[in-house]
């Protein structure tokens, strides 16, 4: 494609079931972030585009869990997201959302242009039905085995695992996720997009067209689909919640969701250009835009396969340049997953991390899940900034700015004649924007990020290699030039972090003074400028730029995941069965009381043990137990516990223990006493 005019970048329309997590940020937001934030940098007209994917059966499902509505739902969770986004410095030109009335507009206008041209099949086929809920099943309200990979969590409409999309009857062993009834088939009528009437171009255009400049996991995944051949696909469903099907005979059905969400970047370009003053079509219909979406691998058939489909059959709309999908980010060796709490949730993040959105950006970029799925662990990301965000960025810009302030009270110094090394370091630093403008524009954004933190690795080499604090006592004239070079290089360095560090390029660009009319400058004067910061320019004192996290920090989240596992153990755990029965005799030679914690120490090389002084009313007695993991000796004196009392005496690592603490196990995997509700008299017995 020749230089584009403009370009349309979409990112994934996240769903509002849920707040979002670091996987959505190193898979989507972030890449597409920095790609939109260098094209803005370096001139373009750009379109940023992303919105709330607000319909489909995922949205219900959560209000019927929390036992609200739809539109709650939505709501609540449109705003999470959007300030997650904000937070984060996501910098949409737009963010909208599908519920809004121009997308419902835009939706409907578009099925009905492929409704009118005889674009779709309509068709009464068996669909798969609940006789209890007294529904049909579609989409997630249906579990089964992917017929693809065998993956038996998939979704009626997709498999998260493989990719695959497939219509809800192709599953294997279907089962309802609402009863967890195996459903029934009962007959309905839909309207089918036949892609397999779309197979050659879509081959043409892509295995063809692309198959120099599309991602190899993107092109792969698109080709097995295509030859496991195209059918068509229902884009209606029988639901209540989603667009109404604009057409006669649909009454109780609504758009597919995976049918309105993608022309919801169209609708959210219109209400950005609406407000902008700009004319949307230039963005959706001109050949010399650049579209280009950035979504996740579970998306990419919807993306490559069905709206490209979508888009031929409606006409005079450009398609994808590129769709640079990435791969998934696992936490911790373990996939991220809403439903079982096991990710690192942005808002949490920023109350943890408050003001480290860039600690956070630059460790999901620089491990971001390019080509093949990665892992975020907590000691990388601690490493990530300690040896490379504070140790080489923060710690050339400190030096600099902080001698700077000493020697010259924050005056940039006239330089003497440049040696040999200062012509080559300024040689260097005039190299990087295009160096990395190579890496963003293959979507190679690991790569841009590692070529940006080279250029802060040159800029500390070359002032421990000068060592102007040294120089100084000798040779004031030598160090005014090595710290000229020294700040241009840090110039440098605040233009071209800002893809990938927004809020510590702003803080500075405010500590370089660099705000200023003239020496606000863009990604190309550092390759054509000879001059960033001129003699006699005034930059302001320092600030630190990223601070050191500390093991126990790191600890403090590496204990969360720890107790959301156990949770997630315990609220997994299958019940024990019931032991053998026994007679009524047996029951009452046990003798059950309550009784009351008196003293507790640690047993003595061990991690479990507490030897425990017990009051049981009857008399007072040493037990030994099991809970110095759950409990600190010093926070259960007058605890009321359950004693079974006449347990013969046992020795446990040398101390006599005359009895049993009866404990239960809470959701979060600790133990808990059975305690009675309310002050009970010792020795009182349970019976
Ligand atoms: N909401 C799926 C997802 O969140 C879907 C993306 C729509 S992009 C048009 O992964
Ligand atoms: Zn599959």
């Amino acid at each position: 494609m020749n230089k584009p005019k403009r370009y349309t970048i979409t990112a994934a329309l996240p769903y509002t079931n849920g707040p979002i997590h670091i996987g959505h940020l190193a898979g989507v937001y972030v890449p597409a972030d920095i790609y939109a934030r260098f094209l803005r940098a370096t001139g373009n007209d750009v379109a940023y585009i992303c919105g709330s994917d607000e319909h489909g059966v995922a949205i219900p499902m959560r209000a019927k869990k929390e036992g609200v509505s739809p539109q709650d739902i939505i709501d609540k969770y449109h705003g999470i997201i959007k300030n997650s986004f904000a937070d984060f410095g996501i910098s949409f030109d737009n963010y909208s959302r599908t519920s809004a009335e121009i997308h419902h507009k835009t939706a409907s206008d578009f099925f009905q242009k492929l409704y009118k041209d005889g674009e779709f099949i309509e068709e009464v086929t068996e669909q798969l039905y609940d006789e209890e809920a007294n529904q049909y099943l579609a989409d997630r309200f249906v579990i089964g085995t992917c017929p693809k990979c065998g993956n038996e969590e998939s979704y009626g409409d997709q498999c998260e695992k493989c990719g695959t999309s497939h219509n809800a009857t192709d599953l294997i062993n279907p089962k309802s996720a609402i009863t967890g009834n195996i459903p029934t088939l009962k007959e309905t009528k839909h309207w089918f997009l036949p892609l397999d009437k779309h197979e050659d171009f879509l081959r043409e255009w892509i295995l063809e067209g692309h198959k120099n400049d599309w991602k190899p996991n993107v092109l792969g995944q698109v080709k097995s689909w295509i030859d496991d051949g195209l059918r068509p696909r229902a884009v209606t469903r029988d639901l209540d919640w989603g667009i109404p099907v604009p057409v006669e005979g649909a009454d109780g059905k609504v758009l597919y969701v995976w049918f309105d969400a993608p022309i919801g970047y169209i609708s959210s370009t219109k209400e950005w250009a609406e407000r902008e003053g700009k004319n949307w079509e230039d963005y959706w219909k001109k050949d010399d835009t650049k579209l280009v979406h950035f979504i996740g691998k579970d998306n990419i058939v919807f993306h490559c396969i069905i709206f490209p489909a979508m888009l031929k059959a409606h006409g005079n709309y450009i398609l994808p340049e590129n769709v640079p999908a990435n791969e998934f980010l696992n936490l911790e060796g373990n996939k991220l997953s809403t439903s079982k709490n096991w990710a690192v949730w942005l808002h949490e993040y920023l109350e943890e991390f408050p003001g480290q959105q860039d600690v956070l950006r630059y460790t999901l970029t620089a491990n971001a899940p390019e080509n093949k799925d990665n892992d975020f662990t907590w000691k990388d990301f601690q490493a990530k900034n300690n040896n490379e965000l504070v140790a080489v960025f923060g710690n050339f810009i400190n030096r600099v700015v902080v001698l700077t302030n000493k020697y010259y009270n924050g005056i940039v110094p006239t330089p003497a004649d440049f040696s040999d090394i200062d012509q080559d370091v300024l040689d260097q630093l005039k190299e990087f924007p295009n160096s990395i403008a190579k890496s963003i524009e293959r979507y190679r954004f690991r790569e841009a990020s590692q070529e940006m933190m080279n250029l802060a690795r040159l800029g500390n080499k070359y002032l421990a290699d000068e060592e102007p604090w040294k120089v100084i006592k000798e040779d004031e004239e030598r160090v005014k030039t090595i710290m000229y070079v020294a700040l241009q290089i840090a110039a440098g360095l605040a233009v071209v972090s800002e893809p990938f560090l927004p809020f510590t390029s702003s803080k500075l660009k405010n500590i370089l003074n660099l705000n200023t009319a003239e020496l606000n400058h863009k990604w190309v004067d550092i390759s054509e400028k000879n001059v960033l910061l001129p003699a006699n320019h005034q930059v302001n004192k320092g600030e630190l730029l990223f601070a050191k996290i500390e093991d126990k920090t790191i600890q403090i989240q590496l204990d969360k995941l720890e107790a959301t596992k156990k949770a997630n153990e315990a609220a997994n755990k299958e019940v024990e069965p019931q032991k053998e029965t026994i007679q009524f005799d047996d029951f009452t030679k046990i003798d059950i009381r309550v009784g009351t914690i008196i003293e507790a120490e640690k047993v003595a090389k061990t991690k479990k043990l507490l030897k425990l002084t017990v009051d049981v009313g009857i008399d007072t007695r040493t037990i030994v137990s099991g809970i110095a993991e759950s409990f600190k000796p010093e926070d259960i004196i007058g605890q009321q516990v359950t004693v079974l009392c006449n347990l013969a005496p046992r020795k446990l690592r040398g101390v006599e223990s005359q009895g049993m603490i009866l404990m239960t196990d809470t959701p979060e995997g600790k133990l808990a006493f059975m305690e009675p509700k309310g002050k009970v008299i010792n020795g009182s017995q349970v019976c």
